[in-house]
């Protein structure tokens, strides 16, 4: 029986107060615990950033490297084991920006690994430039008169990409972003959450408080959730009501499914002549 202090690691945690990064690593802690998930059957993958660091704090198998490069690192331990749960861990930036080829490729690929957004919609770590997914308006000291540019929008280019599980979530809301990340980690393909969160430091628009009063939880199981249509609506709204939940979902063979040379089973399991490959990295 897996249980929180599992995962439970006294890294010196150093996220500014009221940050959603608290409570989306609390909602994973929780949805791993309540899945019986073992740490040493799960890994997680991240880049750069603050959100980047989230697996510092989880007693698990983690791989923390290069910014916006998890989901290509996440994609090869997929298929070096597809039998272990890999979950990426990514912010707006280091996912959308730096990463965003890698995400492109991710959802059309259909990998079957799961991909959490931390989305404050800035640049955190390094304090408060836009990113990607900043509004239209938005001030920062590299911006002062505003973002110009049209924000990115992950939810609408993923459905567009043919995505199998496409959600949006929202750190205040921490059960249902649980009980979201259960339903992305029990879909067998690319599932991805975008979660949006508040920072304090460098985000003073999009407060906790501006989305408390804006999020609106969609019916729990998702009603319609098989209308690509209906899903762009809903992935496009922004404003006064902000949907949070699961937009869309359809099943699909994924990437593994599809390797012939998975049939045998997880290719870490097989043995292998250590001189031939000693001889392929020497050229
Ligand atoms: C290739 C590369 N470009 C830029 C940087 C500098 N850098 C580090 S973190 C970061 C932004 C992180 O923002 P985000 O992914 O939104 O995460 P947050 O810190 O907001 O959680 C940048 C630009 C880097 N480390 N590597």
């Amino acid at each position: 029986m897996v249980t929180k202090d599992d995962f439970f690691c006294d890294f010196e945690n150093k996220w500014c107060p009221g940050c959603g990064n608290f409570q989306i690593l609390d909602a994973m802690k929780d949805t791993f615990t309540r899945m019986n998930l073992a740490p040493e059957n799960l890994l997680i993958v991240s880049g750069i950033g603050q959100a980047g660091k989230t697996p510092h704090f989880l007693k698990c198998n983690y791989f923390h490297g290069l910014h916006g490069r998890a989901l290509p690192v996440a994609t090869g331990a997929k298929i070096a084991d597809h039998e272990l749960t890999v979950v990426v861990s990514s912010g707006d930036g280091d996912c959308y920006g730096e990463g965003g080829n890698h995400f492109i490729s991710a959802v059309r690929r259909n990998i079957d690994i799961t991909l959490l957004v931390h989305n404050n919609k800035v640049y955190g770590l390094t304090k408060g430039q836009a990113s990607p997914t900043s509004d239209k308006g938005f001030t920062t000291k590299m911006q002062p008169g505003g973002v110009i540019a049209e924000p990115f929008n992950p939810l609408t280019v993923a459905l567009s990409l043919g995505a199998g599980f496409v959600a949006r979530g929202f750190s205040g809301a921490r059960d249902h972003l649980a009980r979201l990340i259960r339903a992305a980690m029990t879909h067998r393909g690319f599932a991805m959450i975008d979660i949006l969160q508040p920072c304090p430091s460098f985000n003073r628009v999009n407060s906790h408080a501006w989305y408390k009063r804006r999020v609106v939880e969609l019916p729990d199981p998702p009603e319609g959730a098989n209308d690509l249509e209906a899903a762009f609506v809903l992935a496009r709204k922004w404003g006064d009501r902000i949907p949070i939940g699961i937009l869309y979902q359809k099943q699909g063979p994924t990437y593994t499914d599809r390797l012939e040379a998975l049939r045998d089973g997880p290719l870490c399991h097989f043995s292998y002549d250590k001189e031939k490959v000693a001889k392929l990295i020497a050229g």
